[in-house]
């Protein structure tokens, strides 16, 4: 390698220099280079780890008996990377990935915010999220999406606990200080047409017929299906070689761009007995398993994956995703950073 300075550090300079330095503003820069550019690689501070929904289940039961809706607003328990500040409520430097609980007849309160929030239904029947007035019904594995400033609030007409996986992208809003919510009022009645998935969307490869020029919603489908999603995954797996990947994207049906403009979504299947290596790159990836017996291995820590399980890793992190089981597939959503990355000019990938 070139060689590499060995950088002045700030205690070597006189204190009265750098106080005064300091009460004008500024930072012997030198001195904190090698913090914010480490030299041949980047260091990550966030870690690979693993979340066992068996072991947080109980505890976010436990938390409908300890918090009403009205102390939480979300009653969520949020998944914090070991290796970041506790107060970045981050699972991984861009990604946030919380447990939401709801009861039944509870109403979480009607509010908007910047941040872009995306849930994966994890268990229970008979909850609903609103979108901008748009009743949005929820199923076991169900994406929902939730775009910055689009007012929502969520409800349940069911009778067991209904619980999903929050994805917000506040940790890349809150650096740039432009993360806020505003409360709204509960509407009095909602609108309850279908779906677009059943209506506009509801046959791949059509959308709504518009004159040149003329502007597509910038967020036209809220709500993806697991079970298309999931047939979608089988029939790809049955005209697809064994060593090649199935792996599909969610996305935007106008455009084909990422369903969050921060985030991408993407479901796999792994079949049985297979591995699949990932490609060495920048982004930050989050694993939600759907079903099945995974094994998550991210550089030496190999996870086994129970159902609803969650893993994370970090960037330039060598990651293999195995099915341990010879019978049965298994099923998994992806959520990573690549369209942050890209758009920013950050995205490699090495060897
Ligand atoms: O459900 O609207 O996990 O606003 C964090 C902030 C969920 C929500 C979270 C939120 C929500
Ligand atoms: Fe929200």
């Amino acid at each position: 390698m070139d060689e590499v300075l060995a950088l002045q550090r700030a205690e070597e300079l006189p204190s009265d220099y750098r106080e005064r330095l300091d009460t004008l503003g500024v930072l012997p820069a030198w001195t904190l280079l090698r913090a914010v550019m480490p030299v041949g690689a980047a260091a990550p501070k966030a870690m690979a780890h693993q979340w066992s929904y068996a072991q947080l289940r109980p505890l976010l039961m436990r938390a409908a008996e300890l918090v009403p809706m009205e102390k939480a607003e979300r009653r969520v328990l949020g998944y914090i990377n070991p290796g970041l500040a506790r107060e970045r409520l981050s699972t991984l430097p861009s990604i946030f990935f919380g447990l939401q609980l709801i009861m039944p007849g509870e109403r979480a309160p009607n509010h908007k915010h910047i941040p872009a929030a995306a849930r994966i239904i994890i268990e229970g029947e008979g909850a609903f999220t609103t979108v901008d007035g748009e009743k949005l019904h929820m199923e076991e594995g169900d994406v929902v999406l939730t775009p910055p400033l689009h007012w929502h609030d969520h409800g349940h007409e069911g009778k067991e606990p209904v619980v999903w996986m929050d994805v917000l992208d506040h940790p890349l809003a809150v650096p740039m200080d432009v993360s806020y919510v505003l409360p709204g009022k509960l509407a009095e009645s909602y609108n309850e047409q279908p779906d677009a998935a059943d209506t506009l969307y509801s046959c791949p490869g059509l959308v709504p017929y518009r004159a040149p020029g003329a502007q597509a919603p910038l967020y036209p489908m809220r709500r993806f299906r697991w079970q298309r999603v999931r047939k979608a995954l089988l029939a790809t797996s049955d005209v697809t070689a064994r060593e090649v990947p199935v792996h599909l994207r969610y996305c935007n049906p106008e455009n084909g761009e990422s369903i969050m403009k921060t985030l991408e979504f993407s479901a796999r299947i792994v079949r049985p007995g297979e591995s699949v290596t990932l490609k060495r790159a920048s982004v930050n990836r989050m694993f939600q398993i759907m079903d099945g017996d995974a094994r998550i291995k991210v550089n030496d820590l190999e996870y086994a994956c129970q159902k609803h399980d969650t893993v994370s890793a970090p960037t330039y992190s060598s990651v293999s995703l195995h099915n341990a089981s010879s019978t049965s597939p298994c099923f998994m959503i992806q959520v990573d950073d690549t369209p942050t990355q890209v758009k920013l000019g950050f995205y490699e990938e090495v060897a």
